[in-house]
Formats: C-alpha cells, structure tokens, sequence
C-alpha cells in the first residue's frame, strides 16, 4: 500500500510511518519541517517518501500533490493526522489568531488534501481515509473551546464522508485518542512552556504514538468490507470530570 501521512515529521505521524513500513508498505510522509522529514527518511530508507507541506496552504498542497513521482501517486491510504491545540485559556481570553490557526489545521487543512485525494480513490474503488480527532471532540473540558470543536468537526466530517462514500468501496475512519505523550502536542499546546508540557503527563502512564500507529495499522489492514467509523481510546488513568457547579452560597 501506499500511505499518504500528514504530520509525519513528529509524534504520532512519525511512528505511524514506521508502523506500516515496518510492514511492507510505503509511506508518504508530509509535513512542514523538512529536516525532520530527512530525518525521518535516512531512518526509514526509501519506502519513506517525505514531502514539504503545509496543510493550511491550498497551494501547498496541491503543489505536493502535483510533484508526487508516477510510481507514488496512487494513494490508498490518507492519514489526515496533522493538527494541534494553541493555549488553554478560557474563550473569553484566549488568541483569536489561535483559533484561527486550529480551525485552518485541524479543519480546513484536513478537508482540502481530502478533497483533492478522494476523486482517485473513487474512481479505483478502492481507499481508505483515517482522519485524527480527539476525545476533546466528544467531552468538553475548561480550555477546550475552539480545539475541542475543531475534532468534533473531524469526527462529524468523518461520518458524513460515510454517508457520501458508502457503495465506492473507499471507507473513512475517525481516532479519537485521550491523553497520549511523547509527542509535541503539549509543547505546542503552552507553546514553547515545555514544564508546563510536561505536568500533563506527570504521574499518568498516558497512550503513545506507538498505541495509535498499531490503531491505525488495524484499522487499515482489516478487511475491505469492515469500515472502523470511529474509535475512541483513553489511557487506563483517564476518565471523565464530573460537571461543574456553580454555587452561590
Ligand atoms: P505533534 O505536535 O507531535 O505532531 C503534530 C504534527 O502535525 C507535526 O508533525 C507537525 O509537523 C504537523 N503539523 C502541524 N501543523 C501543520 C501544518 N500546517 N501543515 C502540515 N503539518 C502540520 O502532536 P501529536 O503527534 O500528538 O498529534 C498528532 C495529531 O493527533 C493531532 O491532530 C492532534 O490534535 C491529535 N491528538 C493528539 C493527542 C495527544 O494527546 N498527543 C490526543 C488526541 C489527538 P510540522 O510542524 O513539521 O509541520
Ligand atoms: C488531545 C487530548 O485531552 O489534550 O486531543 O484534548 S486533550
């Protein structure tokens, strides 16, 4: 198979990467920080195809997309996995421009390399797209505002492209993870705040990039009748916060 990966230059993108290389496959990997990707191809060798990309960027992508060599260019597989969280402030003080950035990333990023992969898939009959959500897409948590709303739009997005795709013989799948670590995600999230980054995962034993690459990795080697809608996978130390209540007392 052919995996096209976005994100692949870190955390989960990169194990993933190794995942289905490990296996045989090859692996399309796109992201925006070229020396991690060449990184990541002096490890991986040439099954490991990595490509400049920045999802956020229309031209971008149609640029990487257009520049794929012959033998490269049929994808079965897309792994909408690039994304990212900015802040934990409450919405009332949080960066417009942090918004805006999670919205064109995690939303229209995902939507537009989609949509310009899937006509191909369509037309073969064959394909598999695994976009990245989130548990914050399902349950809010104080902070979550605009990045918790971005994965609910993932997941949404996900099963309405089953409602459009159902009879092609190309599925579409949604990874909801909780608290994962060992990846940037928290780095980025307090932006640079690396101890802030790393109390996330103080005294947890949280999910890692190798427990969604094997996801993925099942998810794309089941067999074609099964379409895996959504899976949803927290870390044994993780649950569910009760509701807050305000009391005027
Ligand atoms: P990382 O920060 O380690 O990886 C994020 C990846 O996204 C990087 O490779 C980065 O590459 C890429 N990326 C960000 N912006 C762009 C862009 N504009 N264009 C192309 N690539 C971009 O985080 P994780 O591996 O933890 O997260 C991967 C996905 O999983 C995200 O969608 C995240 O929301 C989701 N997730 C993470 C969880 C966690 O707890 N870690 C839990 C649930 C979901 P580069 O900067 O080189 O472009
Ligand atoms: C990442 C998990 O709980 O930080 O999507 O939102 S969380």
């Amino acid at each position: 198979m052919v995996v096209m990966i976005t994100g692949a230059s870190s955390g989960f993108g990169a194990e993933i990467a190794r995942k289905f290389i490990h296996h045989g496959h090859r692996v399309i990997g796109a992201a925006r920080r070229t020396d991690r990707l060449a990184a990541l191809a002096d490890e991986l060798g040439s099954a490991f195809l990595p490509v400049e990309l920045d999802v956020t960027s229309k031209a971008s992508i149609e640029q990487a997309l257009s520049a794929l060599p012959p033998d490269w260019q049929t994808i079965d597989v897309l792994i909408n996995n690039a994304g990212l969280a900015l802040g934990l402030e409450p919405a009332q003080a949080a960066h417009l421009e942090d918004w805006e950035t999670m919205i064109a990333t995690n939303c229209l990023g995902l939507v537009t390399l989609t949509r310009m992969v899937l006509p191909a898939m369509v037309a073969r009959g064959h394909g598999l797209v695994i976009n990245m959500g989130s548990v914050a897409g399902a349950y809010p948590y104080p902070g979550g505002n605009v990045y918790g709303a971005t994965k609910a739009f993932v997941d949404q997005f996900t099963l309405n492209l089953r409602a459009d795709l159902v009879g092609t013989g190309v599925r579409a799948s949604n990874i909801a993870p909780g608290m994962a670590g060992g990846t940037e995600f928290s780095n980025v999230r307090f932006k640079g705040d690396d101890n802030s980054a790393a109390n996330v995962y103080k005294g947890t034993k949280a999910l890692t990039a190798a427990d969604i690459a094997e996801t993925a990795f099942w998810i794309a080697t089941l067999p074609e009748h099964i379409n895996i809608n959504s899976i949803e996978m927290m870390p044994s130390c993780q649950g569910f916060s009760p509701f807050t209540v305000k009391r005027d007392v």
